[in-house]
């Protein structure tokens, strides 16, 4: 008799146990990006597809630079996160010998210039500066975008990163200042145009009608679609990929286009 007990008491014990990791396995931690009523909008979709249809409860941790969601994850302070493209996903892994994955897309974004004195781009004066996101994948990006605006050239093409150096010709002898992508918008006072980041742009209460260039989508775009980032050793986890599914609903793509009707953000799936 005791033999049974123990072992109905031990059965139960690990039945308590499993169904006790399960639910702690269901609650999923994501970065994001500080939040902006647009953003909120749709991750809040997100969690209710999340919810209702897969049992999964997403906390939300909120960062306000690029530099510290990857960090975060690989420390395993975070199961996954939702902020950048494959561009900055692989200049990551590449600078800190990491070893994350893309396990879904969501948005693109295209990135703009902004600026407080300027109606037009080409009106920019000899000399004058333009703000730049410092980061490997957004400087080159920033860069293609004034190439596109006529206003250098560069010696690269393609998805190749471009720096400063690239720059082969620059007939208004502008000043490229490069910041953290997330002082960009801080710095329109003082400059006379930015490159900004959309998050950054809407943060900071830019509208895409307010901007004077915007970065045109092409084939070279796609390396610009963000993701949901996890661990390499999550890359099959079935949960996480739940909420890859909930994300990539028609739910979300309707609140995607009521919160940016503009098509600022437009869904990449
Ligand atoms: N959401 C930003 C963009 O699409 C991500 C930049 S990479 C961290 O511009």
């Amino acid at each position: 008799i005791v033999v049974v007990i123990v072992a109905i008491a031990a059965f139960i014990g690990f039945g308590q146990k499993s169904q006790a990791n399960k639910t702690v396995n269901k609650t999923v931690k994501i970065g994001i990006m500080t939040g902006t009523k647009e953003d909120d909008s749709i991750w809040q979709t997100v969690s209710k597809t999340a919810k209702d249809k897969y049992g999964i409860t997403l906390k939300f941790t909120h960062f306000t630079d690029y530099t510290q969601p990857n960090t975060a994850l690989k420390n395993g302070d975070i199961d996954l996160n939702a902020f950048q493209h494959y561009a900055f996903l692989k200049a990551w892994n590449k600078a800190n010998n990491g070893n994350l994955v893309a396990i879904g897309d969501t948005v693109i974004s295209p990135i703009s210039v902004y600026s407080k004195q300027l109606k037009n781009i080409s009106d920019i004066k000899e000399g004058g500066t333009i703000a730049v996101p410092n980061d490997a994948s957004n400087e080159s990006r920033a860069l293609y975008v004034l190439k596109s605006a006529g206003l250098i050239k560069l010696d690269v093409s393609g998805q190749t990163l471009a720096t400063v150096k690239d720059i082969t010709s620059n007939p208004k002898n502008l000043v490229i200042k490069e910041l953290d992508a997330s002082q960009t918008a801080r710095a329109l006072d003082s400059v006379d145009a930015a490159v900004i980041n959309n998050n950054y742009a809407v943060t900071a209460g830019l509208k895409k009608s307010d901007a004077i260039f915007t970065e045109p989508v092409n084939k070279d775009s796609q390396q610009w679609i963000n993701i949901i980032v996890a661990n390499k050793k999550d890359e099959n986890n079935t949960v996480y990929k739940d909420v890859v599914k909930a994300y990539e609903t028609e739910a979300t793509k309707k609140t995607i286009a009521k919160a940016y009707p503009d098509k600022s953000t437009i869904p990449a799936w």
